[in-house]
């Protein structure tokens, strides 16, 4: 059974990422998965070339210190060609109102006066990643859901419509963490490109930072179950084993979450020192999937008339 999922480099990988998706990818993931960084995904909204290359090498760089088998990670763009065809299938497989009934697109469209097509297209994109590779599972935050759902129904539609050859994925959410929010403002999700970043915790922040946001948190009641969530799912246990600390509660979550991330801060910062390494990594996840996909894609060309 093969688990994909990926981390789109919009910005510096953020406390949800890390406890929702990408360390659930390092401790249940085998080496027949694939993790990935969606670079495609990170064009959607307004970027700069030189950013995101950076902020790629930061992400796999950040993947393999927590613990990401480096034979399953790869980068997006690396298997553009192979994407590219799949996403025009797919594309001429969904409807409109399906993809503009995405809850991302809605959000992150509302109040702009230019929003790009692909903002609307992406889903179909992330539904040509998930199946091009025939993964099963797709382990993920609960914002993603919707998009997996997606993926599925295309496959499903593809299958009956041309011929059997999609897997159908479903989305894996984790027990806790499955959608961390915002410090400041416990009414949004955390996010790597929140405008105010006072409410985010960054993977790579190190440990004062940390401590003083949490220390700055919103105490709220979703503020604070917001801090319990954080804290069981950084430390594996239940609320009730910290009632006697609860008046201590924002430190208790301040040392669970720089605890959490310390390993993965020190990791990367050496990572990002050897380039030849992470492009080696790079090199060899690329061709691994892209030699994986080849036969469904072959198939999906060949039985919607194409080829
Ligand atoms: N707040 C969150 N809590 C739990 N899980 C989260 N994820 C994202 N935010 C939270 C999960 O992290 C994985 C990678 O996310 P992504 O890079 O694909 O994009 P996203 O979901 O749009 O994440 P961000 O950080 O909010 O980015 P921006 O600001 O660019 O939109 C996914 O599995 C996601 O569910």
């Amino acid at each position: 059974m093969i688990r994909l999922s990926a981390i789109t480099p919009s910005g510096h990988v953020q406390l949800g990422n890390h406890l929702g998706a990408v360390r659930r990818w390092a401790r249940e993931g085998t080496p027949s998965d694939v993790y990935f960084i969606s670079d495609m995904h990170a064009m959607t909204t307004p970027h700069n070339p030189a950013r995101l290359r950076s902020l790629t090498a930061e992400q796999l760089a950040v993947l393999i210190a927590a613990g990401v088998a480096p034979e399953s990670v790869c980068v997006q763009s690396d298997l553009v060609r192979e994407l590219g065809a799949l996403t025009w299938v797919l594309e001429c497989t969904c409807t409109y109102g399906e993809a503009a009934r995405m809850t991302q697109f809605k959000e992150k469209s509302v109040g702009r006066s230019s929003v790009r097509l692909s903002l609307l297209t992406y889903p179909v994109l992330m539904a040509a990643d998930i199946l091009l590779q025939n993964a099963a599972e797709v382990p993920v935050g609960e914002d993603q859901q919707q998009h997996v759902e997606l993926a599925r129904a295309l496959a499903r539609r593809f299958n009956r419509t041309y011929g059997e050859v999609f897997t159908l994925p479903k989305a894996v959410l984790p027990p806790a963490g499955a959608r961390i929010k915002d410090l400041a403002d416990p009414t949004k999700k955390m996010a790597k490109s929140a405008r105010d970043s006072a409410g985010t915790v960054f993977v790579l922040d190190p440990p004062d930072l940390v401590r003083r946001k949490i220390r700055k948190a919103v105490t709220s009641p979703e503020g604070v179950a917001n801090l319990v969530d954080v804290l069981v799912a950084c430390t594996g246990k239940e609320p009730e084993d910290y009632a006697d600390r609860f008046a201590e509660l924002k430190d208790v979550v301040a040392d669970a979450v720089i605890e959490e991330l310390r390993p993965v801060r020190e990791r990367t910062t050496e990572l990002l020192g050897d380039r030849a390494e992470l492009d080696r990594i790079r090199a060899t996840g690329a061709e691994r999937a892209r030699s994986r996909a080849q036969h469904t894609l072959d198939a999906a060309l060949r039985l919607s008339g194409l080829t």
